[in-house]
């Protein structure tokens, strides 16, 4: 592995895993192995983000009166821009700051695993799935730009090498920021699974190849 390389490990938390997790991803820990064999192999920077929610937050369907999760969605307006909005689907609460389901999984969570814990989604109205930066882009919203990009630039990535949950989601969203901001993207195919299953990944996988990300396998990254 050379020295420019980062790891990004997305959203690895209770809440996005089975069997108990509030937005459980199918299959959800079956990627802890492929992020443990990588945790194992040297990168200048190792970077794990974590969803952390207001109680409040918009993309709650328990904050919207006659909403239901993962079916209604909101139309959310950048609250410096009304012009701009993006359609935002709604999730059960989830990942809200200081709950045992917006911890890391046990094993991540230990001090010294990270260089950096990047925390995304505080802004309690608007969405943040990606590990960089909110929709809502005109202008950006300083409460919803987090320091990775900074992190990244300052530390001289060149790389960078994403795992996590969910692959359609902040997986998806965070690798396509990454690369759209010069940064060579990789996704690791056995460390991610999707919201939508196997199905949902196999567009998901064309969507971000589309966008300029790679898509590797585990040996692969053994072998750079
Ligand atoms: C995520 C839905 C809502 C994710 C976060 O980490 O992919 N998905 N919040
Ligand atoms: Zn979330």
């Amino acid at each position: 592995m050379t020295s420019k390389l980062a790891l990004l490990v997305v959203d690895v938390q209770e809440d996005f895993c089975p069997p108990n997790g509030a937005l459980a991803v199918p299959d959800g820990r079956a990627i802890l192995p492929a992020v443990h064999a990588l945790l194992a192999q040297p990168f200048a920077l190792k970077v794990a983000t974590q969803d952390y929610h207001p109680a409040k937050h918009v993309s709650f369907a328990t904050n919207h009166a006659g909403a239901a999760p993962f079916t209604s969605s909101v139309t959310i307006a950048n609250p410096a821009n009304p012009r701009e909005t993006y359609a935002s689907t709604l999730w059960p609460p989830h990942c809200v700051a200081g709950t045992r389901g917006a911890a890391l999984v046990a094993g991540l969570d230990a001090p010294g695993v990270f260089d950096t814990v990047v925390r995304k989604g505080t802004d309690p109205r608007v969405e943040m799935y990606s590990a960089f930066r909110s929709p809502l882009r005109d202008p950006p919203l300083a409460s919803a730009v987090s320091e990775l990009g900074a992190l990244l630039r300052r530390a001289g990535v060149e790389r960078v090498v994403v795992v996590g949950l969910a692959g359609d989601y902040c997986v998806k969203c965070s690798a396509v920021d990454a690369a759209e901001d010069g940064w060579e993207t990789y996704v690791v195919e056995e460390g991610t699974r999707c919201v939508g299953g196997e199905q949902a990944w196999a567009e998901v996988k064309q969507e971000m190849e589309g966008k300029g990300v790679r898509i590797v396998s585990l040996e692969w990254v053994n072998q750079v």
